[in-house]
Formats: structure tokens, sequence, C-alpha cells
């Protein structure tokens, strides 16, 4: 037994390899697995050439292949049971270490698998076994070896290949660690602290805290909660909320296990802002990634037009619907497959936005985290916050998807490009060798164009007013377009090699699209149609939150937090609030502190799901202040670094335990050693309830589990454990909301700021500002900070001077510099210049004293 224990699952299927218990007595499926007749009963692909010697069939394999299956050999016919346990042996070396697919498949498209694996051959030869058991019959099964997809020829030598029945049927217990389960990263110095025990035990039992050099810090006793239905488990809690001490390496011990080592306090969460966003850079399509910049990720441009790729540089409509062809090359790469698709596009976009516009706007946000040169990105020194040049490479994307002028659907965006057929894994972005086509336009599409695009316009306009002004224009003109072709849906199925992203309701694409673009332009006809959506006084908040097919929320979000002149907007701040409880109670319920899935559904992406409420719950701390929602998000965090029923951190890099064999064609690690994990910061789609009615791998493994237990770190599960653009979204927005509570903007609570505008005609504006020392003690060096509303800047300022960077405006010396004593007030003003629309106060201007 060799290469199988370098797999999850093969390691598993090891444990229970051994086939002595077997019932019947194993046959051997296979015609002359020894070569003892030579290659009788075996077939290969006419690019290989070989010979049989000393029962071993070597074969020159030709270098130069896209895919594994370009060079196969084989045996066809094989008779496979339903429910039937199988061991497939096989001894192999080649002439250099080289991954190879080896599998039992149907040989019919889809091309359904029994069992596929990705054994590593070295020079020495190496014996393989692994045990599957069949889910379906076939009379047409067939083994196969999948040896292409080499840059370099080489040789493959195969002897002793055996495929048995009567195997004992391969159990998968996952590593689920100690059963005292926590946030494996860190807990909040003055957060909420709380840890989960699986036990059977019926009564409470005691829990210590040690520190890193095994100190007793902290002890207690549990608190019984018996069964839970997500995890199918019995389980206690341990609330060390009083702890007071911070550092790293500190485990909690309880019923006879010890947690994995945790950090109290620290920067880990400023860590992972930075990693969540990171992550797009090798996500890019149509640009070579420097190793320079993300380090082991490095690789050649994908789909630029250079062979094997048939590049995104001229892409015409699929079945010829459409006699144009559109330059679509660019954007990031949706998932762990080569495709791009406009809604998903755009939500990802504009959940990146608004990581920088919540900085802007909310009291804790701090713009510098996200300044020019915070990321792993190219753009360093062009002046413009690293969050907002990533976004803006897909913005530019999604606006090249649009029908072009004089066409019948003008300004409409296609809903997708993607290859002709599914591709396999693994498959480097410049390798693939397929035609890729854009299916039609879509109302979504088109909606979420607009959306994201009038967004990126407003916080652009600061830093490149040209490119401001073409979002916009892409903006609008999606918008018109989509009024005047309101029910063009994306169908739920699509030809294959891409993913479908139906969707046949688009009300509340309309209704994010209408909200962003009143936000950007203050316009009467997109306030009207926010004010006469009947989604405006709907709850949009209970049900699953939002994601790319239920966008209303992302409306309400941005409309509660982003200043503006909407006649009742204080009943949109109500409503993401109500939001905001609905969502904590659930969580508060849960001995895991996790606030979905309680009626049992895990969706398809279930941990962006998690954060996208912790978003709603992060938003409503910063409309409020209220600590209740700031210590949601930080123990809502919890479940997704590890406190949860398989003691897993779904953040590649983040914990002991994480995922790191996410489905994804190029960090394919799993399948080909030469190959890299995902870049840490990576999430995982994460638990998925039905996961088995989906991918080959749920399929074998996930059919009877509870609901949070529907996840594997197999490469192969792309219904669980798939990463993508809109799911790292969502981690970007909770990570960098965690990031500022600790080191944030610190303003000073003594002292008070009332910002009036006393006057405004049609161009301009004239605000006073009252700074008042509400403490008992002199405030010395006071500097005032604010984000100016879109639409305003600064003309000229009286008994201040103010300086402007983006929309960001920092007065720094109030009172004259001097100290401002307790129950005094400095009063300070400017003139402004404004857009048509009404002048509005910043959400928050804060103090900090120097
Ligand atoms: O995230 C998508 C999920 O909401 C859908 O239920 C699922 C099935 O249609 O597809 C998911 O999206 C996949 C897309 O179709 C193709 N790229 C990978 C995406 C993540 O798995």
């Amino acid at each position: 037994m060799a290469a199988a224990t370098a797999f999850a699952l093969g390691a598993a299927a090891a444990a229970a390899a051994p086939a002595a218990q077997a019932q019947d007595e194993p046959t051997d499926l296979l015609t002359n697995g020894d070569f003892a007749n030579g290659t009788s009963g075996w077939w290969s692909t006419a690019n290989l050439t070989g010979a049989v010697a000393d029962g071993e069939w070597c074969l020159d394999v030709p270098g130069g292949t896209a895919n594994a299956w370009d060079a196969i050999v084989g045996q066809d016919g094989l008779p496979i049971v339903s429910g039937e346990s199988y061991e497939l042996q096989f001894t192999a070396r080649a002439s250099e270490d080289v991954s190879v697919r080896a599998l039992v498949q149907r040989p019919v498209d889809p091309w359904p698998t029994a069992v596929e694996q990705f054994p590593t051959l070295t020079a020495e030869p190496q014996d393989f076994s692994y045990t599957f058991t069949a889910g379906a019959d076939w009379t047409d099964g067939q083994l196969a070896f999948q040896i292409g997809r080499h840059a370099e020829p080489w040789q493959f030598c195969l002897s002793e290949v055996k495929l048995l029945t009567g195997a004992e049927p391969p159990v998968y217990e996952p590593d689920t660690g100690p059963r005292v389960r926590v946030n494996q990263v860190a807990y909040f110095e003055d957060g909420p602290k709380r840890a989960t025990l699986v036990t059977d035990a019926a009564a409470a039992v005691p829990w210590q805290l040690h520190d890193a050099a095994g100190a007793l810090v902290a002890s207690g006793n549990t608190a019984p909660h018996g069964a839970e239905s997500t995890s199918g488990e019995s389980v206690h809690v341990i609330d060390f909320s009083g702890v007071t001490a911070s550092g790293e390496g500190f485990t909690i011990t309880a019923d006879g296990e010890t947690s994995y080592p945790f950090a109290i306090g620290g920067d880990a969460y400023s860590d992972l802002a930075v990693d969540a966003i990171s992550f797009y850079y090798p996500q890019r399509s149509g640009v070579a990634i420097d190793d320079a910049i993300a380090p082991g990720y490095g690789r050649e441009a994908g789909h630029v037009d250079e062979a094997p790729n048939q590049g995104d540089g001229a892409v015409t409509c699929y079945a010829n619907a459409c006699d144009y062809a559109l330059d679509v090359t660019g954007g990031w790469y949706d998932a762990g497959d080569h495709g791009k698709y406009v809604v998903n596009g755009g939500i990802s976009a504009a959940q990146l936005l608004s990581v920088y516009e919540r900085a802007l706007h909310a009291p804790t946000g701090d713009t510098a985290r996200l300044a020019d040169g915070s990321m792993r990105i190219p753009e360093h020194g062009d002046g413009v916050p690293d969050v907002l040049d990533e976004a803006r490479w897909e913005v530019e994307f999604l606006m090249s998807m649009q029908v072009p002028a004089g066409e019948e659907l003008a300004g409409m965006a296609h809903h997708k490009i993607h290859d002709e057929f599914w591709t396999g894994l693994p498959l480097m972005p410049a390798d693939d060798p397929q035609a890729r086509y854009l299916q039609p336009p879509s109302t979504a599409a088109t909606l979420n164009l607009a959306a994201a695009a009038a967004q990126a316009s407003r916080l652009f306009a600061p830093y490149d007013a040209e490119f401001a002004a073409q979002a916009l224009e892409a903006a609008e003109t999606a918008w018109a377009a989509a009024l005047a072709h309101p029910d063009l849906y994306a169908p739920d199925t699509s030809p294959a090699g891409g993913g479908p992203y139906g969707d046949s309701k688009v009300e509340d694409e309309f209704y994010w699209a209408a909200a962003e673009l009143f936000l950007t332009t203050g316009e009467k006809a997109y306030e009207d149609f926010v004010l006469d959506s009947k989604l405006h006084d709907a709850d949009v908040f209970s049900g699953t939150g939002f994601w790319w097919g239920e966008v209303a929320q992302l409306a309400k979000l941005d409309l509660a937090l982003v200043p503006n002149a909407l006649p009742g907007r204080d009943e949109v701040v109500a409503q993401v609030v109500a939001g905001a409880d609905l969502y904590l109670s659930e969580q508060d319920a849960s001995p895991w502190d996790l606030g979905y899935g309680a009626n049992g559904t895990f969706d398809w992406g279930s941990n962006s799901a998690v954060l996208n409420r912790l978003v709603v719950v992060a938003t409503a701390f910063d409309l409020t202040g209220e600590s209740q929602y700031r210590d949601g998000v930080f123990s809502g965090l919890d479940y997704i670094l590890g406190r949860n029923a398989l003691g897993n951190s779904y953040v590649t890099g983040y914990g002991s335990h994480f995922s790191q064999n996410q489905h994804s064609r190029w960090y394919s690690h799993q399948l080909d050693p030469n190959l890299p994990n995902p870049p840490a910061g990576t999430l995982s789609g994460g638990p998925n309830s039905i996961a088995g009615t989906w991918d080959p791998v749920a399929q074998r493994w996930l059919t009877d589990c509870a609901p949070q237990r529907c996840y594997i770190d197999d490469i192969g599960s792309w219904a669980t454990n798939e990463l993508t653009v809109n799911w790292n979204a969502s981690l970007a927005q909770v990570a960098n909301f965690a990031a500022d509570q600790t080191g944030g903007v610190q303003t000073v609570p003594s002292c008070e700021v009332e910002y009036r505008i006393n006057g405004q005609w049609p161009s301009g504006f004239n605000a006073q500002i009252l700074v008042t020392n509400t403490g008992s003690v002199p405030l010395n060096h006071i500097a005032l900070k604010w984000t100016l509303p879109t639409g305003q800047s600064i003309v000229h300022s009286w008994s201040v001077s103010l300086d402007q960077e983006g929309q960001v405006v920092t007065a720094t010396d109030v009172a004259g510099g001097k100290a401002l004593k307790p129950g005094r007030t400095f009063t300070f003003g400017f003139i402004g210049a404004k857009d048509g629309r009404p002048a509005v106060a910043p959400s928050f201007v804060g103090c900090t004293t120097g």
C-alpha cells in the first residue's frame, strides 16, 4: 500500500481495505490483469505504443496533451453491481514522478464514476489498492488509466492489475479532532468566548482553560444542551467569555479531551481580511499571475487567444444565436471551473465594493486597511485602494458582456461565457482547449451588472472620473435594457460546460439595481422605482439570506448605510436591524452559535449563507453601535473557523485543521503534487445537505449525514467543497468588519460632533460642524474624520483646514490645534459643492486626539 494514503479519502479507504472478512469468495473481473497473455483483453488509445515484458506492460506516453483522457489504457464491459464493494489493485511505475487518473466508470456521457483516484507514480514500482462500493448497476463498466495531461513524454508501466469483488465496504470517518470544538483561530479579547463539547454526558462536566505554557487560566462547568439536530450530536456549551487574558496557544480541556489551540486577541483577523481579498488575484482570467505577487501561484495567462486556448478575445454566441463576437477577456474565473458568470460576478464585485464602502461610512471603518498597497495585487502605486482595483477587474469584464449598440438586445448582458463541455481536473486555465461561447442575455445578469457598475461608479468617482462615467453609462444602459426586456429569464438547465445560474424571479434584481443607481445618481426615477417596489416594505430578511439569486437585501443594506436622502430611510434601517435580530435569535438558540440551517437544510455554499447573515448583523452594529451585534458577528465566526460538528476550519490556512482540497482545476494539489492547494484565506463552500444528489464523492460518502456533517474536504466534491468568487466575498466582508473591531479607527467617546447643513442651493451647500468636549479632561489636538456623501466635495472652509482624499475628509487643526476644555464647543464650517440631489450629512463623524 503506497500512494493511497496520500488522499484523505484514500486513507479511509485503505483503513477499510482488508478484504479478509469478505462474505463471498473474491472474483477478479479483469481479463489478463497479470499480462501473462501479452495485452489480450486490454485496449489503449492510438497515441500509445508499448510492449509487455516479465508481466509488466510499459507504454510510451506522448507529451503535450491537455486532458488526462487524451491517453488511456483500459478494459471494457465490466459488470458492476449496485451495493457491491470492490477492490481495485495494481502496481505501477513511471519514468518520472507523474500523477495519473485511475477510475472505474461508465464510458458514456455524463461519465459516472464508481471510483476515481489520482495516484502519483514514481520510478519505483508501487502497489495501489482502492476499495469502493458501486452505486448503480452497469453492464458496461470500464477500468481506465487516464495518463495524458503531461507536457513531456514519459513511460508508464503497469502490472498485477485486479478488480476484485467481495471487498469489505469502505467507510468514511472524518477526522473531527478533539471533541472540544473551538474557534481555532482567535477569540476577541472583549468579545464572547464559547466552545462546544460533543459528549453523551447528561450532567455538566468541568472544563479548564490553559495558556500556552500550560498554566491554568480559568475553569468552570459546561452547560448541557442535549441532542442537536444540525450536527446529529449531543453537546454542551463552554462559556469562557469572562476570560481577559490574551495571547496565542490557549486550549480548553473537558471530558478528557483537549481542544486545538487558539488565540485570544491578536491580529489574525487583519491577516484574514487581507487574504480573503488577495484570493481574487490568482482567480483572474486573461492575465499571467505573477509569482512575485502571489507566491506559489504564478501561472500563465488563461484564455488569451494562445493555443491550446481558443481565447476569450472574440467569443460568439452558442448555437449561432447572434452574429457578433465580444471581447470578454479578463474577469475572474467563477470558481474551480473556467466559466465566467455575470450574476455571480456581479454580486461578488458588489460585495468587494461594499467592503470599501462600509469602511467609508461605518464608525469603525478603516479605509487605511484597504489602501493602495494593502493587498497582494499588481496595481500598487496607482493611488486607488486595492480592494477597488480588484473589484474593477471584474466590473470591466461585466461591462464587456453587454450586447453591442445596434443589436436587438443592445445593453442587455449575456448571462455567462463558458466552455462547450465540462473539462476535467486538473486543467490549468492556459491549457483549456475547448471552444467557449456566450450564453443568451438575461434580465438578471443585466441588472446585476447595472447594480455593480453603479456602485463602482460612485466609489471610483474620486479616483478615476473617466472609468466612473463609463461604469455609470453601462449601468444606465443596462437598466434601460432590462426595463425593455424584463422577462428574459436564465434557465435552470443549460448546455454542458458551465453552471446554469438560472433565475426566473427578478424583482429583487430590479430593486437592487434601482437602489444602487439611486445612491449613485440621486435621480428621481430610481428613487420612485425603489419606493414603488413591493420589496421596499417587505421583509426580505427572513428566509435564506442573500445570495446570487436573492439580492434585495443588498439594496437595503446599502440604502441603510450609504448617506442618502431617500424619504423614509429610517424604515429601511429598522428593517436591517430587525433582520439582524432575527439572525441573532437563531444564533443564540444554537449551541454552536450557528444562526443558520435550524430547519435542517444546508444549501450549496452554506458557509457563504452563514457569513452573509453575519454581514447583516455587522451592518446592524454599524447602524446602531449596539454591542450585541458586534458580539454576534464574533461568535458567528466560530462556526466557520472550527467550532462545528466536523472540527474543521473552512478557511484554508486558518486553524489547526482546515479545508485545503477545494474543487479547482488549478489548485489541484490533491490530484497532482506539483500543483498548489488554494491560497490561504480561501473559503470552502461547506456542508450541503443534499450534496449526495449532486457530486460523485458526495454520493459515495455523504448520503446519510446530519446537515453539518454533509461535507468532505475532497477535490471531487464540488457540491460541498468548491471555492467561488461569491463565497470569498462573504468572507471578505465579515473578516474586514472583524479586523476593524480591533485595529479600526478608535474615536474618543467624550467628543461629540454635530454636523449641520445650514443652507443649500442647486449646486452647493453650507455646513457647520460643532465639536463639544463632553468629558471631564481637556482633549488635545482633536482631529475629525468623515466621508462626504456621493456627489459632494469641499470648496472652502473656515476656522479649520480640511484635507480631502477620495471622499474622506480630515480636519486636523480643530480648536486651533489646541486643547478643547471640558464643556467647551468649537465650531467650524465649509462650503461644499454638490450635484442635483439634496445635501445630506455623512453617516458618521469621528474624533481622534493626538
Ligand atoms: O453556487 C451555485 C449554487 O447556488 C447552485 O445551486 C449550483 C447548482 O446550479 O451551482 C453553484 O454554482 C456553481 C456554478 O454553477 C459553476 N461554477 C461553480 C459554482 C459553485 O459550485
